[in-house]
């Protein structure tokens, strides 16, 4: 007989960087669908040395909930590196790990957390439904890199780069991760797929920003993204046991 499963505790990270129009109404959301999906959780905000009013949004809203928390780095060290420091200071059994322009409606994590009991998987990375509206122009260079990182590491992945991933707290704690751009979404799932560990994928309805700066789309990030690519490819080559 199969135990009735209990809701799980949940960490929320989410990576910020000058998002003032969005901050306040991703943290909305956000506490709604862990409210409702979660037995207990955490907001953790990492704030990569914002010049906007966002941290101070921030603040606000941990006076009028205590389970947000905001982690501040004094200079800019990029998405990696901020999601690094999320993941490192998040306590609780399940992490998501999210944008802060809401590119998908929180609620979804009902539907993930089921995926993940059903599937027993250890990792559930969210796909697009339909990626083509970010731009015709995005949309190949998202195809060209799923299918890079498909080749060069054999991993079947449909939409490595999207910022849906949640994963039990094990997994965060066997992988080493090093990417201090871009390249941490590949890295992740690489080296969870390298330890063994299950991935499962679910398909999601993706809403494109429509307010605050896109920051991560630049021809510098892309740089990056293949410059730690070839640093880090022997590193995410090894598979080990965990
Ligand atoms: N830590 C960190 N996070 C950043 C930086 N730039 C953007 N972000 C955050 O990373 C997440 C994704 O950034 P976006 O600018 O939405 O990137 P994108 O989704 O590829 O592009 P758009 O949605 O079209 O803007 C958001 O939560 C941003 O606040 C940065 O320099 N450092
Ligand atoms: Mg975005």
């Amino acid at each position: 007989m199969i135990p009735a499963v209990q809701k799980p505790t949940i960490s929320i990270v989410i990576p910020m960087f000058n998002e003032e129009a969005n901050i306040e109404h991703a943290i909305h959301y956000a506490v709604a669908a862990l409210e409702e999906h979660a037995r207990d959780y955490e907001i953790v905000i990492v704030d990569d040395a914002s010049t906007d009013q966002s941290p101070e949004l921030v603040r606000r809203a941990i006076d009028g909930n205590p389970k947000i928390r905001l982690i501040t780095h004094d200079f800019n060290q990029k998405l990696g590196a901020s999601l690094r420091t999320g993941f490192a200071a998040a306590k609780h059994e399940l992490i998501l790990y999210m944008d802060a322009d809401l590119p998908f409606d929180p609620d979804v994590l009902g539907r993930a957390i089921r995926a993940m009991h059903l599937t027993r998987a250890d990792v559930i990375s969210g796909y697009r439904f339909d990626r083509t509206t970010e731009g015709v122009k995005r949309t190949i260079y998202t195809i060209l890199y799923n299918w890079l990182i498909r080749i060069l590491f054999g991993i079947s992945v449909r939409d490595v780069n999207f910022s849906f991933k949640l994963m039990r707290r094990q997994v965060l704690e066997a992988v080493q991760l090093r990417s201090e751009g871009s390249l941490i979404d590949a890295e992740l799932i690489v080296k969870a797929r390298n330890r063994g560990f299950v991935i499962q994928q679910i398909g999601l309805d993706y809403f494109p920003r429509v307010m605050g700066t896109s920051h991560l789309s630049s021809p510098t990030v892309i740089v990056k993204i293949f410059r730690e690519l070839f640093t880090l490819y022997v590193d995410m080559k090894k598979r080990m046991s965990r």
